[in-house]
Formats: structure tokens, sequence, C-alpha cells
């Protein structure tokens, strides 16, 4: 058992400051749609996949030959040639292909933990969890699950994950926060009463006005994509595939970007 690592949940990224992430695993949490969304595009084959806030910044990508995607209150950015939903990332228009992203929250988080100089960023969701938590576990790193939600605000599907990976964790770590507990409660109590939560959850709410109701039904299965996006620089890519310690694949990405960035 990991007996001093910690394991935090972070509800909010308004609240991302009462952790030191510079000596901790960030694992960015937006189940709907962007983490989910995330890994189906590296399922099907992306290279990369680079966040970004702003749809400018995002935009400025597609010289260099990008793929464009992302949303604004839900709807794919007009002029972008994707939106967040999982299925629009499909192995016809992903594969080799790199992606420049921004959402609303998700890519907003995973900035958010960079700025702090988190230590490593993943990504999490259900699709991705079995793998995510074994990867976890065999860091031996402190752990801190960033929940995006919406505008800083808690929404229920992302501290649901962050209580299903919590809970995943709690036998192979020793100290955990409060808010950790809180989360698990909450899985819990949402494993029992699955459509009362569903039917109560603000962004559920906001996708079925817009009838993206089977992307939701998506995000909640669970191992559908096993793959591991990993932050190196400014990109994510999936480390699932990496062969012994993923350090010295990260390095030779970094080299590459350097090469790139001078050329
Ligand atoms: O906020 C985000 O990052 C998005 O995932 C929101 S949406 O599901 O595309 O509306």
């Amino acid at each position: 058992m990991n007996q001093k690592k910690f394991v935090h949940v972070c509800l909010t990224p308004a609240l991302i400051d009462q952790f030191d992430v510079s000596d901790a695993i960030v694992v960015v949490i937006d189940i709907l749609r962007a983490t989910t969304t995330m890994s189906v595009a590296f399922d099907n084959g992306a290279e990369l996949i680079v966040p970004v806030e702003k749809i400018d910044q995002a935009t400025s990508f597609r010289d260099k030959g990008y793929l464009v995607g992302g949303e604004r209150a839900g709807v794919k950015v007009e002029g972008f040639d994707l939106g967040n939903s999982p299925f629009a990332y499909n192995r016809e228009t992903v594969e080799g292909k790199r992606i420049a992203m921004t959402t609303t929250n998700g890519t907003r988080a995973i900035k958010a933990a960079q700025e702090r100089n988190a230590k490593e960023i993943v990504t999490g969701s259900f699709c991705n969890i079995s793998l995510l938590t074994k990867w976890l576990i065999d860091q031996n790193e402190h752990v801190c699950l960033l929940c995006a939600g919406w505008r800083d605000n808690v929404t229920l599907e992302d501290s649901i994950f962050a209580g299903a990976l919590s809970r995943r964790l709690r036998h192979h770590f020793r100290r955990f926060q409060d808010t950790a507990l809180v989360a698990e409660t909450l899985f819990q109590a949402a494993n029992i009463r699955k459509k009362y939560f569903f039917r109560h959850s603000s962004h559920f709410h906001r996708l079925v006005h817009l009838n993206l109701q089977e992307e939701v039904k998506y995000a909640m299965r669970r191992d559908t994509h096993n793959v591991l996006p990993l932050m190196i620089g400014n990109e994510l890519r999936d480390i699932s595939h990496v062969e012994g310690d993923y350090r010295i694949y990260k390095d030779s990405v970094l080299a590459l970007q350097e090469k790139e960035a001078i050329a």
C-alpha cells in the first residue's frame, strides 16, 4: 500500500489553488464531454491533441494542418472541423491526425493544471477508468482529481467519476482528503439511484436540450477506450502503448517538439 501519498479531489477548477499540484499527478475530468471525446479520438488513432483555451488559438493551428475541434455552449464552433461529440471523432476522421481543441471547461481545466506546474497531467473518463487506475497506482505519486465542472461550478457527473476513481484508489493509497470521501459517497448514492441523479444533473439537461442524450449514455460506459492521454509539453498524447518507463517516451516527444519549434 502507498502509505504516504495523498489523493485529493478538487471539485471545481476554482478550488485548484488550495492544492499544491507541483508534486502531484493531476487527473482532469470532464465526463460530459471533453475528456470522454479525447479518449475516443486517441482510440481512433489521433496522433495528438493540443488543448487550448480560446477559439482563435485553436484556429491558428489550421495552417499547420491540424483539425480544429471544440464547442461553446455545447455547440460546434462555426468554422471548426469538429465539435465536441465523441461520435464525430471516428477513425475515418481522426486517424493519424493532429487536433487542436477548445471546450468551455475541459480544456480550461487542463490549462489551469498546467499553469500551476502540475507534475503530470492525464485525462480521465469512464471509458478509460481501469487503465487509468492501474497507471496511477503504479506511479507512486500524489494524485489530484480535478473536476472541470461547469464555469467553476461543481457538476454531478465529474464529481461522481472522481468518487468512482477515488474508491478504486482507496486500497492503494493511505491519505485521502475529505472531498475524496464526499465524492465517493456521491458515487455510491448515484450507483443506487442512477436515473434520479441523471435527471437532476444540470449538464445532462443542457445536452438533452441539444438532443444529445445518446452522448450522455456513451460517456457513462466503462472501459470502452483503453487509452492514457498524458500532457507532454503543450500536447496530449496517448501513452497506453508505451512499454517500460513512460518518461523515456516523454523525453523523446519533448525533443521532437523542440526540433519542430526550431524548424
Ligand atoms: O465544458 C466542456 O469542456 C464541454 O465538454 C462541454 S459540452 O459537453 O461540450 O457541452
